[in-house]
């Protein structure tokens, strides 16, 4: 009976060492912006862009027209095969059923020292941002395939240059063990931020 219990409960902890999870959010409050772009994108906080929560929200804009820019906006570090991740995030988009839009996508990117590396496509949710304003765009991967690095990225749909979207209250759930870095995260004692050691590139 003893051991039964004791197995109940060995099963019990590591059934919940498995699923323990930390979520971390990110707003866009101070100046940091991404932690790097793809395609024709520029990121910005900008006075006066609608916000959902708090006082500033990321601005994304795309000039010239062409490609599908990518905000990256959290990398989750420290993955292994199994490992749940789920992101989401407030798109404000005032065109309903047309460009521009915004959607939720990730890519793999397994170089904790390169913020540009890319170890493939790790999908996202094909709806696009609803229009109507502030709509929240949520998708979830599991790692598979030996992948250690997740970015999420914030992507723009457009018809015509300039077209823009803002992003807002960034939600990332990730298992304990991982690490999640937004744009204002610290890597070195010399105090930089991704932000800051990308545009010294
Ligand atoms: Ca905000
Ligand atoms: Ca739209």
């Amino acid at each position: 009976m003893r051991s039964l219990f004791f197995f109940a409960s060995l099963l019990l902890a590591l059934s919940l060492a498995a699923q323990a999870s930390q979520t971390d959010t990110f707003g866009w409050e101070g100046p940091d912006t991404v932690l790097g772009v793809y395609g024709n994108g520029t990121a910005t906080i900008e006075d006066g862009s609608p916000v959902y929560n708090g006082t500033q929200s990321l601005k994304f804009e795309e000039s010239p027209l062409g490609g599908t820019p990518q905000a990256y906006l959290s990398w989750i570090q420290d993955l292994s095969d199994g490992d749940v991740v789920a992101a989401s995030f407030w798109v404000y988009d005032d065109t309903p059923s047309a460009n521009p839009s915004g959607r939720i996508w990730a890519h793999w990117n397994d170089d904790p020292s390169d913020p540009t590396a890319y170890n493939g496509s790790a999908g996202g949710n094909s709806e696009y941002s609803a229009g109507t304003g502030w709509s929240l765009l949520e998708w979830e991967w599991t790692v598979a395939d030996g992948h250690t690095g997740l970015m999420i990225e914030g992507r723009i749909y457009s018809s015509t240059e300039f077209d823009t979207v803002w992003f807002d209250d960034l939600t990332v759930v990730a298992p304990d063990g991982a690490t999640i870095i937004f744009p204002d995260y610290v890597v070195s004692l010399e105090g930089q931020s991704w932000s800051a050691i990308k545009s010294s590139f």
